[in-house]
């Protein structure tokens, strides 16, 4: 049973390319039974052969694709391809946990992941072993290709938790939620050997004091976050917190930077220092196993609170370069009522200073937009951002994700969300996604530009960049950006996650 995985968009996040994790664990975990994996990601595959160049040249009896929100209709075509070529068809990710019957509609679509992926795969590939045996016993061949399969429960299709499936009289059935793995450590490590590493960019666009060209991996340390930000989609984790055990990420990271030669790491945990603790008893280790020499960011975030002074230095002699952080708002009112970020500006105050302290760069991610936001919070914002003054600002509109507060909000006060086109979620446009109350989107869109001009444009700042290295050996990129943000021509290039 021969599986390829695959994302399948590779414009949306056009500015960088990063290893997709999720594929990586569920390919870790079929390998760790004995199933033959491919992965196949749009971002550094596409220029050479298309998905369905690679179908027409490789056969494979699984194809299974990845989809947030926005790339939802990217996976549906990715589906219709390998449908063509024969393969079963699954789909698994933050959105089609969020929706899948709507994915279960589609012809071209057999079967829908809800929720963490590891063990519904694997207990999927015993279902279709038992599959092919009635097929063969009942009609002599595996359904043609082109038509949605159906499923003969006797094969075990309607025990698999977290599983959306046709049963032989083709209604669409949805298994039970699968609770969330209790045991962290249990999972396989993702199968990065498999990643064509060389392929892919560093983790950041702010490059100095990391290598431009790097072996950037990444790796996820915890899963999940108990905040309930309004506008944060976790669909996939929910409000809840696993942490794995220092050792066991000790071990991993060892194996990228030992084995397969990293030379920038990527944390790409919600929140890695829920646990104050165990971040510190982390970095210790990093040290003791002399991994401090690879440097590392933690690429979404880090939260304000759960930090200290120690911590940062920490973490500086640990190797970390960067760390960036979740700002939002400049206005305690709106970080309170609207956003519910479980921080205060002062917060946020003592945690860059900290960072600054202990000779870490920092980056802050701000967002325009939300419901509530008025032109005064907003412009508490752009000065909160310009005092902290972190070396990377992602200013960033506000994007409402199905089954978030912020979304729930919009329905309530009439926007017709049921009608939307998912890809329209992508955060590369220049434009506001809503206008809300007496807020129009032009005045967001105005005080986005404005932001970028304010931040970038002070002397101090035009001098720091100038007097970069990085600036002069990306200029062409440096240019291109300063115009979309500053000046508003063209597309924006996607910032944050
Ligand atoms: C790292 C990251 C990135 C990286 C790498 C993206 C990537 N391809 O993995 C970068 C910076 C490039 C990125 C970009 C984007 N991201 Co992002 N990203 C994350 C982040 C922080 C971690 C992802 C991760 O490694 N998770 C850990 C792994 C183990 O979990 P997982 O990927 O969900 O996979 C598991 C299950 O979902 C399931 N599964 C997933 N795929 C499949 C496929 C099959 C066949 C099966 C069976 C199961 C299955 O099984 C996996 C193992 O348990 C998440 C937040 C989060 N905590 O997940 C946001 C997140 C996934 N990103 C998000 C978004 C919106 C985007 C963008 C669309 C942003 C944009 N430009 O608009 C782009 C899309 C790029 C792309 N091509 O996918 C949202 C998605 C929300 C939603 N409702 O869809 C999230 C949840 C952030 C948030 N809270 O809003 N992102
Ligand atoms: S935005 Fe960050 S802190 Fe807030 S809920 Fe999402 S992951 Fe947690």
């Amino acid at each position: 049973m021969k599986t390829l995985l695959a994302s399948p968009e590779s414009g949306v996040w056009n500015s960088r390319k990063h290893i997709h994790m999720g594929l990586g664990y569920l390919a870790g975990s079929l390998l760790a039974h004995g199933y033959p994996v491919d992965l196949w990601d749009a971002a550094v595959e596409e220029e050479f052969e298309s998905l369905d160049e690679r179908l027409a040249r490789e056969s494979y009896d699984v194809v299974g694709v990845s989809a947030p929100t926005p790339l939802i209709n990217n996976a549906w075509e990715a589906a219709a391809s390998a449908k063509k070529h024969g393969a079963v068809t699954i789909l698994g990710g933050p959105h089609l946990t969020l929706r899948p019957h709507e994915s279960m509609e589609k012809p071209q679509v057999d079967l829908v992941v809800r929720g963490e992926g590891e063990r519904t795969i694997i207990e999927i590939m015993a279902a279709l072993e038992k599959q092919r045996e009635i097929d063969r016993q009942q009609s002599g061949g595996a359904p043609l290709a082109g038509s949605p399969r159906l499923f003969h429960p006797d094969a075990g299709w309607d025990r698999i938790l977290g599983l959306s499936w046709r049963n032989p009289e083709g209604k669409i059935q949805h298994n039970p939620d699968r609770p969330l793995a209790d045991d962290v450590d249990a999972i396989p490590f993702p199968a990065h050997h498999l990643y064509k590493i060389e392929r892919y960019t560093n983790l950041n666009p702010l490059t100095d004091g990391l290598d431009m060209n790097a072996r950037a991996y990444t790796i996820v340390t915890s899963r999940g976050c108990p905040y309930k930000c309004t506008y944060c989609s976790k669909p996939i984790t929910g409000d809840t917190w696993r942490g794995r055990s220092v050792d066991n990420v000790i071990a991993e990271w060892a194996w990228l930077v030992n084995e397969l030669g990293a030379t920038e790491i990527g944390v790409t945990d919600d929140i890695w220092n829920l646990d104050k603790k165990r971040a510190k008893e982390l970095c210790r280790a990093l040290i003791k196993a002399n991994l401090n020499h690879v440097p590392w960011v933690t690429i979404h975030g880090m939260k304000v609170n759960n930090t200290d002074q120690e911590l940062f230095s920490l973490m500086k002699q640990a190797g970390c370069k960067r760390v960036g952080f979740g700002v939002e708002n400049g206005d305690d009112w709106m970080l309170r009522n609207v956003i519910k970020k479980g921080q205060t500006v002062d917060m946020v105050r003592s945690a860059f200073k900290y960072a600054k302290k202990a000779k870490l760069q920092t980056m802050g991610f701000f967002i325009f937009g939300m419901p509530g936001e008025t032109e005064e919070s907003m412009e508490k914002t752009i000065r909160l951002a310009m005092e902290l003054d972190p070396d990377l600002a992602h200013f960033m509109m506000a994007a409402p994700f199905p089954g978030t507060e912020m979304w729930d909000q919009l329905v309530e006060h009439g926007h017709i969300m049921d009608t939307i086109d998912w890809s329209e979620l992508a955060i590369q446009e220049n434009s506001a996604h809503f206008a809300f109350g007496e807020l129009d989107k032009e005045t967001v869109e105005r005080k986005w530009h404005e932001a970028h001009r304010r931040f970038y444009l002070r002397p101090k700042r035009i001098l720091r960049i100038a007097a970069r290295k990085d600036t002069w050996q990306r200029f062409p990129y440096y240019v291109k950006t300063a115009a979309n943000m500053l000046l508003g021509l063209g597309e924006r290039e996607a910032s944050a996650a």
